[in-house]
């Protein structure tokens, strides 16, 4: 068992009953020219993120956590983007379109897929999903059930979107969720420290906070990595 010190209480993991989830670090998110900047937002702000969740995957590889990446994306048809989704304010490029990085946050185009940094490993697990949660329209919760996983460290971008909206979901079907901080990004600096906020809230409302740093000690102090 390790235990991390973390909001609002420590959270105790058992490592092969934990799955380190990597949300969303697409180019589409974190570089110019991607859907993040079509919706006119400032992406070098989530690359922070970046760095930590690298050390973080280093350390979940060496412990033999399950890991999974998420993708937001769709099919090159479009046939799974809801008009809902593709309508919605006025972005200056809309998802399918040809961008910079391909078709905007479409599978199979440059932008769609992860940063080299936090590149997939063979034999882990890619999901695609069309919406915000990684449990919505995906075999999210089969793959985490059959692996005999309850255990979720959460990364990635955005804080308050897809994280979040994970988060969320996951807590609802009794996982418990440990967010790291420094591992997450928003364009908004106030969303970001209040989508953590919201976590950690109440006892743990949703689940633990805290920062990579606290991890990889409690890993290391557990002899694990
Ligand atoms: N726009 C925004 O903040 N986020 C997203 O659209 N998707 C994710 O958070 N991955």
């Amino acid at each position: 068992m390790i235990t991390v010190p973390a909001d609002p209480s420590p959270y105790e993991f058992e490592p092969a009953r934990t799955a380190l989830v990597c949300i969303d670090f697409q180019r589409d998110f974190v570089e110019p020219g991607g859907f993040g900047e079509t919706l006119g937002n400032d992406v070098s702000s989530l690359r922070s993120a970046i760095a930590p969740t690298e050390r973080v995957l280093d350390a979940a590889r060496q412990l033999r956590l399950t890991v999974i990446h998420t993708r937001e994306g769709h099919r090159p048809d479009l046939a799974d983007l809801f008009p809902a989704k593709r309508d919605r304010g006025a972005p200056t490029l809309r998802i399918g379109d040809e961008g910079p990085m391909g078709r905007i946050l479409t599978r199979g185009s440059r932008g769609h897929d992860i940063v080299p940094e936090l590149y997939p490993a063979a034999g882990e697990v890619v999901l695609d999903k069309p919406c915000k949660g990684a449990f919505y329209a995906t075999d999210l919760e089969t793959i985490l059930r059959a692996r005999g996983v309850t255990h979720l460290v959460l990364t990635g971008v955005t804080t308050e979107v897809c994280v979040q909206t994970t988060a969320r979901e996951a807590n609802d079907r009794g996982f418990d969720c440990l967010v790291l901080a420094d591992c997450t990004g928003s364009y908004f600096p106030q969303f970001h420290r209040a989508a953590l906020q919201m976590i950690s809230a109440q006892g743990g409302i949703v689940g633990w906070v805290a920062d990579s740093a606290a991890l990889l000690d409690a890993i290391r102090i557990g002899g694990r990595a």
